[in-house]
């Protein structure tokens, strides 16, 4: 902090530029004045013209993350028998907090998916394989308490027989849908292929009814959701949902496995379908699991993980060209945020603050995964103060 400082008492000495207090009275900082009349180096040049206020805290869509352990799950030990990972989005209905995520209980760790020829009935290949849909509850977002399985494995040979994983809800029009992946193979047989499912309740609390379809089926050979529908992620946006998804695409076997992943959108005014892709697929070019909210009249997304402009949050006005908004770090992986107005077709989203995610465990050897769920905050929200979350220079 102090070189930071020194390096900018520095430079506005060199542009007389004026110093004050930090709010928090810290340590000084640069007010920007008006662009100096001498010519700039394109560096202070997109500082003005692209950052605005120089300081990351300004930009709206900037934030910095902090974790908090949460209270109320068991995982037998760390042994990688128990799994906990991609929650969904949370909700809240009858006076309390609701998350899904792919649970998985199996006799034995997982064989990693690098080994899936050695999985079998009982024997895992990924983290994800052989899972169920569970769900938790929780008055304060903290400690939680397991309910049970949501969706299980539906019978031989409908849609998700092998595992069902990753969902996500929605809620339209009184009732609630959860989407997820429908593995019909153990994840890592060629790659980690599959579609995407639905089941519906009249409640949070279920029961769940299989639609027993696949309702988002993967692409024709040679598109690029070809192989897998990932991560379906509802949002509601002008009357209709926005389901936006992930797929992995170059198979090239020499990549060993490919971290080629980008993002879809798909509308449809039914939940049950038909869903109809966006011709501009993909929309966005990077990222792994999708973490998405409304954002003013548009939406923003939290881009994590995988591709070139990973560790970034995007932002599109239109919901479809997404733009760099911001350049962040340590982000929430899968992160399934407490989003307020997901469901009500607003035109002036207010953001995020909190929501799961999941951190991933290597057992005694890196193939054998397990994961837990934690917490995450974050200042994604425009009715927090501007300082609140958004960091300051540690
Ligand atoms: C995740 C998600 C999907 C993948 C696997 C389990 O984090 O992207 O769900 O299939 O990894």
């Amino acid at each position: 902090m102090k070189r930071l400082a020194a390096i900018l008492i520095g430079i506005s000495g060199a542009a007389g530029w004026s110093l004050a207090e930090d709010v928090s009275g810290a340590f000084p900082f640069l007010i920007p004045p008006e662009k100096p009349g001498r010519p700039l180096s394109a560096a202070v040049e997109r500082a003005y013209d692209e950052y605005g206020g120089f300081r990351p805290e300004s930009n709206e869509l900037f934030t910095e993350f902090k974790y908090t352990e949460l209270k109320g799950f068991d995982y037998n030990g760390g042994d990688a028998t128990v799994s906990r990972r991609d929650p969904s989005k949370v909700i809240f209905a009858n006076g309390k907090y609701y998350v899904w995520y792919t649970g998985r209980k199996t006799p034995v760790k997982p064989a990693g998916m690098s080994r899936a020829h050695l999985a079998t009935d009982e024997v895992p290949s990924a983290d994800w394989d052989l899972a169920d849909i569970w769900y938790a509850t929780s008055t304060d977002g903290f400690t939680w308490e397991e309910q049970g399985i949501a969706v299980p494995r539906p019978p031989k040979p409908q849609p998700g027989w092998r595992s069902v994983t990753t969902t996500d809800i929605l809620e339209w029009e009184g009732k609630y849908y959860l989407y997820y992946q429908a593995f019909m193979e153990a994840s890592g047989t060629r790659g980690d292929f599959c579609p995407v499912a639905v089941s519906y309740a009249d409640s949070p609390d279920g029961p769940w009814t299989p639609h027993g379809k696949i309702v988002i089926p993967n692409g024709a050979p040679g598109e690029w959701d070809q192989f897998s529908i990932h991560d379906p992620y509802p949002l509601v946006h002008d009357g209709k949902i926005y389901l936006y998804y992930k797929a992995d695409f170059d198979k090239r076997p020499e990549l060993k496995p490919s971290k080629v992943r980008m993002q879809g959108l798909a509308i449809a005014d039914n939940p049950l379908g038909p869903f109809k892709k966006h011709p501009l697929n993909p929309v966005i070019n990077s990222g792994h699991e999708t973490t998405l909210f409304p954002f003013k009249e548009g939406v923003a997304a939290l881009v994590i993980k995988d591709g070139m402009e990973r560790n970034t949050i995007q932002y599109a006005e239109d919901w479809v060209n997404f733009e760099i908004a911001s350049m962040v770090e340590l982000m929430p992986v899968a992160a399934g945020p407490f989003v307020p107005d997901a469901f009500t077709g607003t035109k002036d989203g207010r953001g995020i603050t909190w929501g799961l995610a999941h951190f991933v465990n290597a057992a005694d050897d890196w193939r054998t995964n397990y994961s837990i769920l934690t917490r995450f905050d974050c200042d994604l929200s425009l009715d927090l103060d501007d300082q609140e979350m958004k960091g300051h220079f540690k």
